[in-house]
């Protein structure tokens, strides 16, 4: 018997929830970059030890919803929040706003214990944190508070102790060989779309996905071909750049990303097609693996 449990993470997006859960797994398993609305799916990642198996289940920030992407995604944040332990994430280096406050509403009638990670530590001076812990503290009820940096792995040792400690004996839900319910084809066009998000400018992200079309194995090494659907033909040019040289470094850099995490050599084509109106369009939501079917 071990201790077992699931346990979200939900914040508004870019507060740091994916690298989190890569922090806690050491490994990189959710992309993370610093445009709002990196993660589209709930990513679990299963972590096992001595003692505990954990499955944390990163989800995509909460947000207004504009397209039937976002509502699509705010959803699956939430189907995601019946867990033992809610960790609510902040950006505590911009404070405690009205969009952190719009989502703890949201999640403030679960019976779920409640953390509150005040993440991003690193950037503040101490002598801050403190005042606004102080000011948290006598505002709002959590289970627990605890200041991290999910970037730097700060606190991160006494946050799992303190997860342990409201987890209950019971069977594992996976063999101890299982760390992700995500496929590696989807990991695939994650590590581009990453590079998509990190190298190109802020229009240009939320008008992104990416599907793995090809993924096959001989001794050479693995053959990947991705698709890089965007909405606009002038999205699509800045996407390929100046004769190919944008879309060249995305491949590459994925490409070290893909040689990492496989630990094999990666032999990687991607392709970029315009798709009008692709984020309002449930054929292509379900077609990219953004959508469900019954959602
Ligand atoms: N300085 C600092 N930066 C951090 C920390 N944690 C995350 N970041 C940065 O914050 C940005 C957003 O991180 P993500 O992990 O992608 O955020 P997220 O909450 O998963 O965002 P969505 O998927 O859009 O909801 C990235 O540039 C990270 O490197 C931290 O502890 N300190
Ligand atoms: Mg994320």
């Amino acid at each position: 018997m071990k201790k077992c449990g699931f346990v979200s993470l939900v914040g508004r997006p870019n507060v740091g929830k994916s690298t989190l859960l890569n922090s806690i797994l050491d490994v990189k398993l959710a992309i993370t970059s610093d445009k709002v609305g990196t993660t589209r799916n709930a990513i679990q990642g299963i972590y096992n030890d001595d003692d505990s198996q954990i499955v944390f289940v990163d989800t995509p920030g909460i947000a207004k919803p504009i397209h039937r992407l976002n509502q699509i995604l705010n959803k699956k944040a939430y189907a995601n929040t019946d867990a033992e332990i809610i960790l609510f994430l902040v950006d505590i280096s911009t404070g405690f706003g009205k969009g952190d406050e719009y989502i703890l509403n949201q999640i403030k009638d679960k019976s779920s214990v409640k953390f509150l990670l005040l993440n991003k530590i690193d950037k503040i001076k101490k002598e801050v944190l403190i005042k606004r812990i102080t000011e948290i503290k006598e505002k709002f009820d959590f289970d627990e508070i605890i200041p991290i940096s999910a970037y730097k792995k700060d606190n991160i040792d006494t946050l799992m102790k303190c997860i342990k400690s409201y987890l209950k004996e019971g069977e594992a839900y996976y063999s101890e060989d299982d760390f992700t319910n995500i496929s590696v084809k989807f990991m695939m066009s994650e590590f581009v779309r990453e590079q998509v998000l990190r190298l190109t400018r802020d229009e240009v992200p939320h008008t992104v996905a990416c599907y793995t079309e090809e993924y096959r194995e001989d001794d050479k090494g693995v053959y990947v071909s991705v698709l890089v659907v965007v909405d606009r033909d002038n999205i699509k040019k800045m996407i390929i750049g100046n004769r190919g040289s944008m879309i060249k470094e995305i491949g590459t850099k994925a490409r070290g990303e893909m040689e990492k995490f496989l630990g094999k050599k990666v032999y990687l084509s991607t392709y970029v097609k315009t798709i009008k109106n692709w984020r309002d369009r449930d054929k292509y939501l379900l077609e990219l693996g953004i959508k469900e079917e019954d959602e």
